[in-house]
């Protein structure tokens, strides 16, 4: 009989290879080291500090699945989910910024792109010397991107951009913004450009006053007759299953990291309530306390061992969209509930930035509702699961 590891009871750790350990222990000496000590400022001040992406970029954080001619650091689907668990660990803020870059920016720019687009943005996308950002959701087109508004017109040269999109992680810093539009040159298809900060006509302003996500910085993206060059145009996708594509890995890492979010707030619930004495001994010798932990550690352990099946089947080059839904959504909502009342165990002092359960249950909603809402995701599943679409 072996003891029970609280912090890993499937022991995963031993399902991960050399190389996966190294690179989740590097990502997460950087995030204990260099991102913790400053994020409850950051939170408290709206503001993301630019400098991380190139700390990020360093590392060989950004792009991780990237092959290494282009800057990335050629890993696998397993590490890519390490990184963005070690990240969120400190908050959903910075993995945002993490996973946009990789997976929404470079991984379109090096699937969909030319050889050319692929020298020229991913090295300097891989450093953090440039930041990205993605541009799907509109004011009047979130859960359904199929109704967005935003035109691509045909013109000598080139083409001519006009729409809005909102809710765009990263876009107020952004250098290179990845956007969606339907082009009149392509049957009103979909199709990705590729703009470049400086642009006439384009601007980002930023989203003041979240109470959630505070440390991303957001914005819209206002493209006022945006004239761009034939080749911002990505030539190797057309319709939605080219922001899809790219949402597929980003969800697949949010899977990881909001049960890095959760793990933080479990061990911070343990620790608090093995600490803290009310009716003369720890509340962690209450039944009711043992429950709550009992259940967050089954959650995230089941969590984490979806999210390694999927990653390994992705690095098998199995791709099936429908059990990303399942582990962005089961990851997400279990995630949710545990900060929650990881929250309601600290009591009172729970709501102090100084606990940090608090500021990871409000950044959860967001991630609960991005890339896909919660439910969102049950309907793609209910279509697999039935062949009747509800959405
Ligand atoms: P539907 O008919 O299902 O599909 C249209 C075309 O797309 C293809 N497709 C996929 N391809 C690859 N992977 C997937 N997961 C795919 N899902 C669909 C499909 O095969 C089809 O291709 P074709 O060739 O036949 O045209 O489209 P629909 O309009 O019915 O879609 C409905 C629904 C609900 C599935 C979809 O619109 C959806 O997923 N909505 C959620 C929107 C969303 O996730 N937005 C994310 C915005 S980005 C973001 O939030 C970034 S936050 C990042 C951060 O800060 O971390
Ligand atoms: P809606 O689609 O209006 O949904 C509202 C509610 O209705 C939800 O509960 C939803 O589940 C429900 N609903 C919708 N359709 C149905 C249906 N058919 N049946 C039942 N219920 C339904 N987008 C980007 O493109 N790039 C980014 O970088 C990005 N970053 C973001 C950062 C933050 C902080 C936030 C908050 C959002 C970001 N988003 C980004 C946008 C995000 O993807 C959308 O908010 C999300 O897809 C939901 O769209 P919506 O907000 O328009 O909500």
């Amino acid at each position: 009989i072996l003891p029970f590891d609280w912090q890993d009871p499937f022991d995963l750790n031993h399902q991960l290879s050399d190389e996966e350990r190294l690179v989740r222990d590097t990502a997460e000496g950087f995030a204990q080291e260099k991102l913790l000590p400053r994020v409850t400022s950051a939170y408290l001040e709206e503001r993301f500090d630019r400098e991380i992406m190139s700390e990020f970029g360093e590392l060989g954080l950004l792009g991780a699945t990237i092959p290494h001619e282009y800057g990335g650091a050629g890993l696998g689907y397993v590490s890519y989910g390490l990184i963005a668990r070690a990240v969120e660990r400190v908050d959903s803020g910075y993995r945002s910024a993490m996973s946009v870059q990789s997976s929404l920016v470079m991984y379109p720019i090096f699937a969909y792109g030319t050889e050319e687009h692929r020298k020229k943005y991913l090295p300097k996308l891989a450093t953090g010397e440039w930041i990205g950002c993605f541009g799907l959701t509109e004011p009047d087109a979130g859960s359904d991107p199929g109704g967005m508004r935003t035109r691509a017109q045909k013109v000598q040269g080139g083409y001519v951009l006009s729409g809005s999109k909102m809710w765009i992680t990263n876009s107020p810093i952004a250098d290179v913004f990845v956007v969606w539009a339907k082009s009149d040159a392509h049957d009103g298809k979909i199709r990705g450009f590729v703009l470049e900060k400086g642009m006439a006509g384009l601007s980002a302003p930023k989203i003041k006053e979240k109470l959630s996500l505070r440390a991303s910085i957001t914005g819209e993206i206002v493209m006022d007759c945006v004239e761009v060059p034939e080749d911002a145009l990505l030539p190797n996708v057309e319709g939605l299953k080219g922001p899809f594509g790219c949402l597929n890995r980003a969800r697949y890492g949010i899977s990881w990291g909001s049960m890095g979010a959760a793990e933080a707030c479990y061990a911070a619930a343990r620790q608090y309530t093995l600490d803290r004495k009310q009716f003369g001994r720890p509340l962690a010798s209450n039944q009711l306390v043992q429950l709550k932990l009992a259940n967050m550690a089954t959650e995230i352990t089941l969590g984490l061992q979806a999210s390694l099946r999927v990653g390994r089947r992705l690095e098998a080059g199995e791709l099936v969209p429908e059990t990303i839904s399942l582990v962005k959504r089961n990851n997400c909502g279990k995630a949710l509930d545990i900060a929650r009342i990881a929250r309601d165990m600290h009591g009172g002092n729970g709501i102090s930035a100084e606990f940090h359960v608090m500021r990871h249950a409000a950044n959860l909603e967001t991630v609960n509702t991005y890339e896909g809402t919660h439910d969102v995701h049950a309907l793609i599943m209910g279509r697999a699961i039935t062949g009747f679409s509800a959405f």
